[in-house]
């Protein structure tokens, strides 16, 4: 130990302290993407929209029906496809201008899209589109109607009726369905945006798809806003398929 005369211990210079860099934070997107899309083919998807046939002899049209909750862009998809298809804008489903609990489609409506051509050699694509009203927690449209569409008993028109379902004595009831007047696809639209789904909604969905699935009818899921859903699809749609968000999104709607 050191008297009043000792020196103090030899001290290690002090080592100025290194600025901290922050940790990034981690990225957004994904290295790879989890599903390989080949962008730029769209002339190619296109030219076999056109020559798209059914492969059943007795139908002119597949029928397509889109279901999903209120709001999530099913008329929108149908005018998307239509505009597409025939390189303009169109609208043959009317879509609400604003966000509401209220389903802004309330009646069965058949939507076909025109080929190119004029007179009499003006024809339609060999593929229907069925809109109707959306899911949700008390109102909107009613599970057993949706089933009743799927068999073709809901005629052209019929406007929903969120409290009862359509009786088999009602005049917008088709008692003899024809081929043509049965769903053959099934698609299930679902928001990347949206917050989340009640389980009254995700209830009536799963009856829907285990009604399709005994009627033996092929089903899908397209997610729509997926441009809004996340600031990396915002800034490139191609980004889709690497954002985490959106991947995480779609695990969450299977
Ligand atoms: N940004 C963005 N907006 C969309 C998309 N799809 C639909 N919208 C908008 O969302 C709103 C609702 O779209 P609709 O097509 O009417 O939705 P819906 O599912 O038919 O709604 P209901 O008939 O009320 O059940 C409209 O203002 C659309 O412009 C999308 O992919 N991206
Ligand atoms: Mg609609």
């Amino acid at each position: 130990m050191g008297g009043e005369n000792s020196k103090p211990a030899e001290q290690e210079p002090r080592q100025p302290s290194r600025p901290r860099t922050p940790t990034p934070p981690p990225s957004p997107t994904l290295k790879d993407p989890w599903r390989e899309i080949a962008w730029g083919n769209n002339a190619r998807d296109l030219q076999y929209m056109k020559d798209y046939e059914p492969g059943n002899d007795d139908i002119k049209h597949l029928r397509i029906l889109l279901y999903g909750p209120v709001g999530v862009g099913k008329s929108s998809f149908i005018n998307s496809v239509s505009n597409v298809l025939r390189g303009r804008m169109t609208t043959p489903a009317l879509t609400s201008a604003m966000t509401s609990d209220q389903s802004f489609t309330t009646r069965y409506a058949t939507h076909k899209i025109k080929k190119e051509g004029r007179g009499k050699s003006k024809s339609y694509y060999p593929f229907v589109f069925n809109d109707i009203m959306g899911l949700e927690k008390g109102d909107g449209v009613r599970p057993d109607d949706i089933i009743l569409a799927l068999k073709g008993h809901v005629k052209e028109g019929y406007k929903f009726n969120p409290v009862s379902t359509l009786s088999d004595d009602d005049p917008w009831y088709n008692p003899l369905p024809s081929p043509e007047d049965k769903v053959h696809v099934l698609v299930c639209v679902l928001s990347a945006n949206t917050a989340e789904i009640t389980d009254s909604v995700l209830q009536k969905m799963a009856e829907i798809r285990e009604a399709a699935s005994y009627l033996g009818i092929p089903q899908m899921a397209i997610g729509t806003n997926i441009d809004s859903a996340c600031p990396e699809t915002e800034k490139d749609l191609k980004n889709v398929y690497k954002s985490k968000h959106i991947k995480q999104k779609t695990l969450l709607m299977n």
